[in-house]
C-alpha cells in the first residue's frame, strides 16, 4: 500500500516551517490526585454514569506526568521542532483562583526546559477543557466572573513560563467547550441549554481577548493566539433550503468565532437564529474579543455536509471513514485555509491538530497503520497546496503524539502515531510515526532559537 502514500515535495515547505505533535493535559497526564492537583470538570463528568463510552476517566491515562522525560525522548526521536501541550489549570491553581500549586507549576517548568534542551519549541495551551471544578461550582464559563479568573491564571502561567515558550494559545476549541459542553451536554460539564452555551461561548472569547491584552501588558514575548475547530460546511444539494441550512451551520461553527475575533461582531444571521438564546454582551466586549493576535490555530479533521433536515451521514458519501465516523476529506483542509485567508485578515495560521483514529493492531512490535499514514500525508499535501495559494501558514502539528483518553469515547479510539499499551504503558512507534520521522528528515532547517521563542532565522 506504500505506493498510495503521496510523495510530498520538500520544496513545498519553507525553511523554519514548524512541524509538531500535539497532546493535551487531561488526555495524557494521569496523576489526577498527585502533588496537590485540584479536580477539573472532566474528573467530575467522567463519574457520571454513561457519560464515557467505556466508563473510563483520565486518572491514569498515559501516565505522562510521571513519564514526561522519556516521552520527551520519544518526541525528539521524531525530528519535530514543536510540541503542543496544555497546562492543566487545576494542577497549577487547584481552585482556579487564589493559591498556586508550586509542584504543579514545577512540572511544566521541567517540561519546557526539557523541550528546549532537545531543541524543540514549546507551544503552550492554557485551556484545553479542564476547568477547575471549583469554578464550575460558581457557574463555570457561563459566569462572567470566570473570565477574570482565567486572565489571572493566564498571567500566572505566562509569568512563569512565557520566557521560554514559542506560543501561548488561550483556548482550544471554544465551540466544543460551549456547544458540546453546554448545549448537547455530551462533554463536561454536561449542561443542556442553548442560552447557557452561547453565554459560555461569549465568555470564552472575551476571556481570550482580555488575557491577550494582559499578557501584552506584562511584556510576554511569546506569540499569542487561539485555536478553533473548523470545517467546510457544504450543502447537500443546490436547493435553497439545503444551502440555507449549510450557511447557518457555517455561522454556528465558523463565523460565530471568526467574525468576533477578526471583525469584532457576531454574525447577524446567527444572532437572529438564536433569538432569546443570544448571549448578554456588555459595552466594549466586542473590541476586547477582537484584540489583535499573532496567530490562529486551526484544528481540522473533516468536512460536514448539511441538508435542510440535518447533517448527512458520511457513510453515504462512499468515502473512507475513520473510527470516529468522520469522512476522510483532505481537500477540505485546503479549501478551509484558503477561505479563512480570503475572508479574514489573519496574520499567521497553524494547523494545530490533524490526525485520525483507526482500529490499530499491535503485532510483533509493529502497528501497520497505513490508513493513518495516508491520512496525515494527504493532509500535509493539502497544507502545501494552501501555502502555494498564498495562505500564511507557519506550521502543522499531528494529533496526536500518543494514543490517549478521547473524551466521551474513552480509550477505545486511538489517535496516536505512537501506540500506548495501557496495561504496561509501553510506547511503540506506529508506521505513521516512522513515516512522519522519515518525511521530517527531508525537511529544510527546523532549528529553534536557544531561548525557544522562535524558529532560528
Ligand atoms: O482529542 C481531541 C482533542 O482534544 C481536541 N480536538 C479533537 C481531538 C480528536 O477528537
Amino acid at each position: 500500500m506504500l505506493e498510495s502514500i503521496p510523495q510530498i515535495h520538500s520544496t513545498a515547505f519553507p525553511e523554519g516551517f514548524i512541524w509538531g505533535v500535539a497532546t493535551s493535559a487531561y488526555q495524557i497526564e494521569g496523576a489526577a490526585a498527585e502533588d496537590g492537583r485540584g479536580a477539573s470538570i472532566w474528573d467530575t463528568f467522567c463519574r457520571l454514569p454513561g457519560a464515557i463510552a467505556d466508563g473510563s476517566n483520565g486518572d491514569v491515562a498515559c501516565e505522562h506526568y510521571r513519564r514526561w522525560a522519556t516521552d520527551l525522548e520519544l518526541i525528539a526521536s521524531l525530528g519535530v521542532n514543536a510540541y503542543r501541550f496544555s497546562v492543566a489549570w487545576p494542577r497549577v491553581q487547584p481552585l482556579g483562583e487564589g493559591a498556586w500549586n508550586a509542584k504543579g507549576m514545577a512540572f511544566y517548568d521541567r517540561l519546557v526546559d526539557g523541550l528546549l534542551e532537545r531543541g524543540i519549541g514549546a507551544h503552550l495551551t492554557l485551556n484545553h477543557w479542564d476547568l477547575p471544578q471549583a469554578l464550575q461550582d460558581k457557574g463555570g464559563w457561563a459566569s462572567r466572573d470566570t473570565v477574570h479568573r482565567f486572565v489571572e491564571y493566564a498571567c500566572g502561567v505566562a509569568q512563569r513560563l512565557g520566557d521560554r515558550v514559542v506560543s501561548i494559545t488561550t483556548h482550544n476549541e471554544p465551540f466544543v467547550q460551549s456547544i458540546l459542553g453546554h448545549e448537547s451536554g455530551i462533554f463536561a460539564p454536561g449542561v443542556r441549554d442553548r442560552g447557557v452555551a452561547m453565554q459560555a461561548a461569549h465568555h470564552l472569547l472575551l476571556s481570550h481577548g482580555m488575557a491577550v491584552q494582559a499578557l501584552r501588558t506584562l511584556g510576554i514575548r511569546s506569540d499569542l493566539g487561539i485555536v478553533l475547530n473548523l470545517a467546510p460546511i457544504q450543502a447537500a444539494s443546490g436547493a435553497a433550503e439545503d444551502r440555507a441550512r449549510a450557511h447557518l451551520e457555517d455561522g454556528r461553527l465558523v463565523r460565530w468565532y471568526m467574525d468576533p475575533l477578526f471583525k469584532a461582531a457576531y454574525p447577524e444571521d446567527v444572532l437572529a437564529f438564536l433569538g432569546q438564546d443570544a448571549p448578554r454582551i456588555e459595552h466594549g466586549d466586542m473590541a476586547i474579543v477582537a484584540t489583535p493576535i499573532d496567530f490562529l490555530g486551526v484544528n481540522y479533521y473533516s468536512r460536514a455536509v448539511f441538508s435542510a433536515s440535518g447533517p448527512q451521514d458520511p457513510h453515504d458519501s462512499g468515502a473512507e471513514i475513520t473510527d470516529m465516523g468522520w469522512e476522510v476529506y483532505p481537500e477540505g483542509l485546503t479549501e478551509l485555509l484558503v477561505r479563512l485567508h480570503r475572508d479574514y485578515a489573519i496574520p499567521a495560521l497553524y494547523v494545530t491538530e490533524n490526525g485520525a483514529a483507526f482500529k490499530d493492531q499491535l503485532v510483533n512490535g509493529r502497528v501497520h497503520d497505513t490508513a493513518r499514514m495516508r491520512y496525515i500525508a494527504n493532509h500535509i499535501a493539502a497544507v502545501g497546496k494552501a501555502l502555494h495559494q498564498g495562505v500564511p501558514l507557519r506550521g502543522f502539528m499531528v494529533w496526536s503524539l500518543l494514543d490517549n483518553f478521547e473524551w466521551a469515547s474513552g480509550y477505545a479510539k486511538r489517535f496516536g502515531i505512537v501506540h500506548v499499551d495501557y496495561q504496561t504503558q509501553r510506547r511503540t512507534l506506529k508506521d505513521s510515526a516512522l513515516w512522519y520521522q522519515n518525511f521530517l528528515s527531508s525537511q529544510p532547517d527546523k532549528s529553534v532559537a536557544p531561548d525557544g521563542l522562535r524558529a532560528a532565522a
